[in-house]
């Protein structure tokens, strides 16, 4: 059985966080657990509220599920702030969790915070030594690196910067950027930049969350790190191609552009 770990919040409008991650893990045929981080009141215009999980029980719950079921990858995604930056950390140098993918998620699409700044080193010195992917889009990156990034070629500056920190491959989304939306994959011995046309469409909630699921969906199949990432980003371009759309905002993408009959 393959089975995936998401640590993320949870989006009420199911397009973003915990429910993206498991929509995609199902879609891909893995069987998913989850460890919720913080509730957030939220639909396709945005965050309304956002309500921490206490630090402890996020630890609690990891124990439960890796204590029994385990996992063949785990993601983590919004963790809000450096209590629970820590306490995740902890934990899953616990189970030595191997295929750790850490997408470092700071704000949402309308703008509400999703990580206090306070946490922001932390992440940097306590989690990024234990993942083995990260995926940073191009304002996280900057942040992270310190490094400002206007084109492809500067995403390479900002990626060394990240790897030292000690992930084994550093993925910068370039969706923010103009033109094709191109991401880089950096490790030490080699680079490829992804491209894809850009798609004009208003459902790109939760891309960064859904792209993260779907390299960790890959990794617990089994795949080498780098197939899981292109693979994942097939799977995040066909599921904006094909998203439909629900509220009146961002609507999130289709998770399951892959299944035997269309959304409907
Ligand atoms: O896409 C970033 C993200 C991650 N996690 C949660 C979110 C969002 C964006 O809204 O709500 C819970």
């Amino acid at each position: 059985m393959h089975k995936a770990l998401t640590i993320a919040g949870s989006d009420s409008g199911g397009g973003a966080g915990i429910q993206a991650d498991l929509k995609t893990f199902c879609s891909l045929h893995v069987y998913g657990a989850t460890v919720v981080t913080a509730v957030t009141a939220q639909n396709t215009l945005g965050v309304h509220s956002i309500h921490p999980v206490p630090p402890e029980i996020v630890g609690e719950q990891i124990d439960a599920v890796l204590s029994d079921i385990g996992a063949n990858a785990c993601k983590v995604g919004m963790l809000g702030n450096p209590e629970t930056v820590h306490i995740v950390t902890e934990h899953l140098k616990k189970f030595n969790i191997r295929n750790l993918v850490v997408d470092p998620v700071m704000i949402a699409k309308g703008g509400a915070k999703l990580l206090n700044d306070d946490a922001i080193e932390n992440l940097k010195a306590e989690l990024f030594p234990l993942a083995l992917i990260i995926t940073p889009n191009v304002p996280e990156a900057e942040i992270l690196s310190g490094v400002k990034i206007s084109c492809p070629d500067d995403m390479i500056q900002a990626a060394a910067q990240l790897l030292k920190t000690g992930p084994e491959v550093v993925v910068i989304k370039g969706g923010h950027l103009d033109g094709d939306a191109t991401d880089l994959i950096y490790t030490k011995d080699e680079q490829h930049y992804l491209r894809s046309a850009r798609i004009m469409t208003k459902c790109i909630h939760g891309t960064g969350c859904t792209f993260s699921a779907a390299i960790t969906a890959y990794l617990t199949r089994g795949m080498e790190t780098i197939d899981a990432i292109k693979c994942a980003k097939t799977y995040i371009t066909q599921a904006i191609i094909t998203a439909k759309e629900i509220g009146k905002g961002h609507a999130p993408t289709n998770h399951f552009w892959n299944a035997p009959f269309p959304l409907s």
